[in-house]
């Protein structure tokens, strides 16, 4: 199923970590973001992207850090197999019950603002855990997306853990109930097997050549 030889990258490299207060990184490549609660599989996706096994941290257990991070692929390419040179730009998660009403709300701020001001943002990615049905925080993250006039695509993450079976009927609650419209891509993604790296790249790469689609 999986093409390794297609979106060969030459370079990845974690550019720009912005905390609360930093001043966003303006460039001229295109920015594409994934956003998600803590855990959903953000950090699998962008290392499944890159074929590294752990250049974007993971972790089992909620990590604390907020920041944004930019990842600079550049491959100096123009090539059909090469990734195109855009940034990747990994989003705090949210959905940990144990952080306090202040972190919450200064991660509110922080995403609203990367939202509403960076100009080479093209396109939000979505993770939702393909498993459950979106909660109030996915679908208020999905509004915001919407809101701030990004494109929004939706990844179902980690695909490997349900049956082929339960497909259809997830990714239907999945569209229901973040309030998705029709033409909203859903794309189903395991970072354990691979499954729709491909497509994800055609969002990016359609993103970086300019278009919102
Ligand atoms: N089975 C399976 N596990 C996954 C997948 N994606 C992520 N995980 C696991 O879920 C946990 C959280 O992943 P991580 O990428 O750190 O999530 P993040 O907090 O959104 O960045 C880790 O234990 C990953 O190994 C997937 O597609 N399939
Ligand atoms: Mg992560």
């Amino acid at each position: 199923m999986e093409e390794s030889s297609a979106w060969k990258i030459r370079e990845a490299v974690l550019e720009t970590v912005c905390g609360v207060t930093s001043t966003l990184p303006s460039h001229a490549e295109a920015e594409i973001a994934f956003a998600g609660k803590s855990n959903v599989g953000k950090s699998s996706l962008i290392n499944a992207l890159l074929i590294r096994k752990s250049y974007a941290r993971t972790s089992s257990k909620p990590g604390k850090t907020q920041t944004i991070n930019y990842y600079r692929i550049n491959s100096g390419e123009t090539r059909e197999d090469f990734a195109p040179d855009v940034y990747l730009v990994d989003l705090p998660g949210y959905g940990y019950a144990e952080v306090s009403e202040a972190a919450k709300a200064a991660w509110g701020r922080m995403i609203e603002r990367y939202l509403r001001t960076s100009r080479a943002l093209k396109c939000v990615c979505l993770l939702v855990d393909i498993r459950h049905a979106p909660s109030a925080n996915d679908r208020q993250m999905y509004d915001w997306i919407v809101e701030s006039g990004r494109m929004p695509v939706i990844i179902a993450t980690k695909k490997d853990k349900i049956k082929k079976s339960q497909l259809d009927r997830n990714l239907k609650e999945i569209r229901n109930g973040l309030r998705a419209e029709r033409d909203v891509k859903i794309i189903p993604f395991s970072a354990e097997t691979r499954e729709g790296r491909s497509e994800v790249w055609e969002v990016i790469a359609a993103c970086a050549s300019g278009g919102r689609e």
